[in-house]
């Protein structure tokens, strides 16, 4: 901040609060940072942008403080200054208003702003931390914070308590690959890839449970949908099977998108998103099970056969010309994980279901009913080459009271990437932690 200069902490009129119900009879004071800026000599037109919006602001020399008109004459782009003045109509200005300013006052000037209009993604990566000013940013920002809004009241409204499972661990949830080892004092530890098996131990307590964590994966593979850190939302209950699972899982993510589409209009207008494509985000989603899947995937030319995993291509060719999310159960249980319930009914598959959003942006969620039978868990444990001893707690779970019980895990990312159409799933979170990168 420039010596001398005082901020006046007086509550200053929000950009998009002013566009929305213009105050035409009085002056008004916005604060902010200089988006863009150009003058003639005697007239300088500042674009000003605070958290809502953007708005023009002009200021003439003579209309206020010689010494104001020479620091608005100096202010870069990005320098936070404090306005006031008075709105006027303006059709050629963002937002149809322009404010003529009475009063200038340069809080923090600004180094020339290393972000010009064209610029490499690397270039805007390694400036993450200014970049988030950007627009887009800002609009990603505020639609992933609905998101999880939306998803908080539904799960409070619908009985479920909010628990805080740990994030380091010595148990694998999601197999050893991609596993963050770390030093832990004397010991090993990993850091969390899912809460998942502790969300199973707090429903014999709370039976309805869910964890908003970040998750962490050792994935070495570079795609547009996997970060190495992600904020994973995941859900158990006791007393649920397959079929309940899925109909919790609609809910929740129709209530998500729904909440979005009323409180984030502009922003999704902003991002190119069409808003009525995702009021129709609406329970039933679709079901169809995975051999169902391999079906359709050899009608496109696929060459896969039962037994391999689908990936990203084969999520984006089923789900391309879809406008609901689609459900894909019964995946065979080599696929899947140890803690899965075989199917009675086709006991080469599991009683799981893969959540995939629609326009080819494949999964979101990833679920299913757990595996009560002691038996079967000990010995998928020993086929997976799982050292016992330390999933001993786990299978205590099987020796107290165990009952029927079900869950699931949200990549709120992935989510956030399909709402705002998004290219690469980076742009979801603020500071993405990928294998190519940490900083800033
Ligand atoms: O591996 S999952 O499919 N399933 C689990 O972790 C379960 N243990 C969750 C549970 O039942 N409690 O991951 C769940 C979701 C998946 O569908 C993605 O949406 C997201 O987590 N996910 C990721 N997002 C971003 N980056 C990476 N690397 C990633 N891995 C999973």
């Amino acid at each position: 901040m420039d010596k001398g200069s005082t901020v006046d902490i007086m509550p200053a009129e929000h950009i998009n609060d002013l566009l929305k119900t213009p105050v035409l009879d009085r002056d008004v004071e916005v604060r902010g940072w200089v988006y863009r800026t150009r003058s003639s000599g005697k007239i300088i037109f500042d674009v000003i942008r605070d958290a809502t919006g953007i708005i023009q602001v002009t200021i003439k020399k003579g209309n206020l403080p010689d010494t104001e008109f020479e620091d608005a004459l100096r202010s870069q782009i990005e320098s936070s200054v404090i306005i006031k003045g008075r709105m006027f109509q303006d059709t050629r200005a963002p937002g149809g208003y322009e404010i003529r300013a009475s009063s200038f006052t340069l809080v923090g000037t600004s180094a020339p702003f290393p972000i010009t209009e064209y610029q490499s993604e690397e270039l805007l990566l390694d400036n993450r931390h200014l970049w988030i000013r950007s627009r887009e940013q800002q609009a990603v920002m505020k639609v992933k914070a609905s998101l999880i809004k939306g998803a908080r009241d539904w799960l409070d409204d619908n009985g479920f308590t909010e628990v805080t499972p740990p994030i380091f661990t010595q148990n694998a949830c999601e197999g050893g690959v991609t596993l963050f080892k770390l030093k832990y004092f004397d010991r090993e530890a990993y850091l969390s890839q899912s809460a998942q098996m502790y969300l199973e131990a707090m429903i014999f307590s709370l039976e309805k449970v869910y964890a908003m964590t970040p998750s962490f994966r050792a994935e070495k593979s570079r795609t547009t949908r996997h970060l190495t850190e992600f904020w994973h939302l995941e859900l158990e209950e006791a007393w649920v099977d397959n079929k309940g699972n899925m109909e919790i899982q609609e809910n929740l993510v129709s209530a998500m998108v729904q909440k979005v589409v009323r409180e984030r209009k502009d922003e999704l207008q902003l991002l190119g998103r069409n808003v009525d494509d995702l009021k129709e985000i609406v329970p039933p989603f679709k079901r169809v099970t995975y051999a169902e899947m391999i079906d359709r995937l050899k009608n496109k030319q696929f060459e896969i056969d039962f037994g391999c995993d689908l990936g990203a291509p084969e999520e984006r060719a089923v789900t391309e010309e879809e406008k609901l999310p689609t459900f894909v159960t019964n995946f065979p249980k080599e696929c899947k994980a140890f803690y899965m319930k075989e199917d009675p009914e086709d006991p080469r598959t599991v009683k799981c279901a893969d959540l995939l959003a629609p326009e080819g942006y494949g999964e979101i969620i990833g679920g299913s009913e757990r595996e009560t039978d002691m038996d079967v868990l000990v010995a998928k444990l020993q086929r997976q080459d799982i050292p016992i001893e330390a999933y001993q707690w786990y299978l205590d779970l099987r020796r107290f009271g165990s009952v029927p019980h079900s869950g699931f895990g949200l990549g709120v990312e992935r989510v956030v990437r399909w709402v705002c159409k998004l290219e690469h799933i980076r742009d979801a979170v603020p500071f993405p932690r990928t294998v190519s990168r940490a900083y800033p």
